[in-house]
């Protein structure tokens, strides 16, 4: 059965599941919400749905029920590989079931038939300045592609509310399948030749990812396959999901929901944080004049606290524990680059500042997220350019975004429109 035809097996069982629990259920109450919550970024109210992944405070992400180790130990991985392919977390984001290795190179296939991108993409690309910032040209590009929606179509022609999951699905697999290409494309543009490398047609979806941006170490392709997996979702209310999610309530198409998603990402308190982290560790180095012994790093942390800055990598707005997948990466690095200076550094960050932020006494949790590890893996294998390394975070984030939008389609879930009150009302009811 194809990705398509296992998809679409699952609506009609997820609408009468829903349908069944509204109409037997649909008043009780699942959330309360105080003023400090409608000020404080509405953090732990209970009002949307997302069905791709779970985040629990003390334990972490679970993708449709699986920790990280153990997705790596049950999806598919490539030939002499040992890292799960992001083509098989695709699958289960979107059926809830695990692939076999035959759905994964069904995938990998499908992605590489749909993953030509338009002249005109490319000419939107060369338009910008080279040193556009990375994010703009990539939100900037996925949006070009807009002219490709499918979903827009349809609608225009009058296409039927349940059948909008279908166009939604196609348009979902041709942005993915163009994304890694066009990432790319970027790195060549704004720090190489600009010139652009194909994509071959033996390599799966993240190792021609690393293809295309000329990096051929094959422990860097095992990377991207970890790092494609682990970035991909982290439940709905994260604004880079919440913005696809919202976006995509009004009806735009999946193009204008990845873009918008991609510019939340692109801020410095959510996806932007891994490039902050790397600017951050070499501002330390720099004023010490090399690798900074613990003291050091002690100081620089509370000196960056001391002029109100905040700590990149370090906090989370749900996780009350070490990121999981920071500790994914960890492992990584231990297998692969146990000497590397840069990981021992990231290392020792690792053992001071979580007291350091404990007694500032402000963040919630003082431990490291996923942006404090990527960005030393990344610069052992070369690719040192961190303003650029939101980019591969969107690449991976469109995996989990873009599989709940196809869900928000078969579901037809509503347009989103919350209530919003003034001070004065607020000041009203006390
Ligand atoms: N350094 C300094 N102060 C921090 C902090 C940090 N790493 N983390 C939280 N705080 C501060 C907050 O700014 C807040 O201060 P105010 O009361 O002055 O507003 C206070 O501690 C309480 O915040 P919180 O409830 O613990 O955390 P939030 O849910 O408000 O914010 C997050 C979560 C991630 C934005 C925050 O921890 C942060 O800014 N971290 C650094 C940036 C970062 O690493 N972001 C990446 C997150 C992962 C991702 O999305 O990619």
């Amino acid at each position: 059965m194809s990705l398509k035809e296992k998809f679409a097996s699952k609506i009609e069982p997820m609408r009468n599941e829903i349908k069944a629990l509204l109409k037997d259920h649909g008043d009780k109450v699942i959330s309360e919400v105080t003023i400090q919550q409608a000020y404080g970024g509405m953090r732990g109210v209970k009002c949307m749905v997302t069905e791709t992944s779970a985040l629990d405070p003390e334990e972490g992400i679970r993708f449709r029920g699986f920790t990280i180790p153990e997705l790596k130990e049950k999806l598919p991985t490539a030939k002499g590989g040992k890292e799960p392919l992001p083509e098989g977390l695709f699958y289960l984001l979107l059926t809830g079931e695990l692939p076999t290795e035959a759905d994964v190179h069904a995938i990998t296939a499908e992605w590489k038939k749909r993953g030509k991108v338009p002249a005109h993409t490319w000419a939107t690309l060369d338009s910008l300045p080279k040193d556009t910032h990375p994010m703009t040209q990539f939100s900037t590009a996925i949006l070009s592609l807009q002219t490709e929606s499918v979903f827009a179509e349809k609608y225009r022609d009058g296409i039927s509310k349940t059948d909008y999951w279908d166009p939604t699905f196609e348009d979902s697999m041709n942005l993915i399948a163009k994304l890694p290409a066009i990432a790319a494309y970027i790195y060549r543009r704004t720090y190489k030749d600009g010139k652009r490398i194909e994509a071959k047609d033996d390599l799966d979806w993240a190792a021609n990812f690393a293809h295309m941006m000329g990096v051929t170490e094959p422990n860097f392709t095992e990377l991207m396959r970890l790092y494609q997996v682990i970035h991909s979702d982290h439940e709905g209310g994260n604004v880079s999901a919440h913005t696809c999610h919202l976006v995509g309530s009004a009806l735009s198409d999946a193009y204008y929901c990845m873009s918008a998603s991609m510019n939340g990402l692109a801020g410095p308190l959510h996806g932007l944080a891994n490039q902050e982290v790397l600017r951050w560790i070499m501002n330390v180095k720099e004023k010490f004049g090399g690798v900074p012994n613990k003291e050091q790093i002690k100081d620089f942390l509370w000196e960056t606290l001391n002029s109100g800055q905040v700590v990149p990598g370090y906090g989370h707005a749900v996780l009350r524990v070490t990121d999981p997948r920071y500790m994914a990466q960890r492992l990584f690095a231990q297998e692969h680059m146990p000497n590397d200076e840069l990981f021992q550094l990231v290392s020792n960050i690792y053992e001071v500042a979580p007291d350091v932020l404990r007694e500032h006494g402000k963040a919630k949790n003082p431990w490291p997220n996923v942006d404090a590890h990527s960005g030393c893996l990344l610069v052992h294998y070369g690719v040192t350019e961190y303003d650029y390394f939101t980019v591969l975070f969107g690449v991976s984030r469109g995996l989990g975004v873009l599989a709940s939008l196809c869900w928000d389609r078969a579901l037809g879930l509503s347009i989103e429109r919350p209530k919003s009150v003034t001070t004065e009302w607020m000041k009203s009811q006390v």
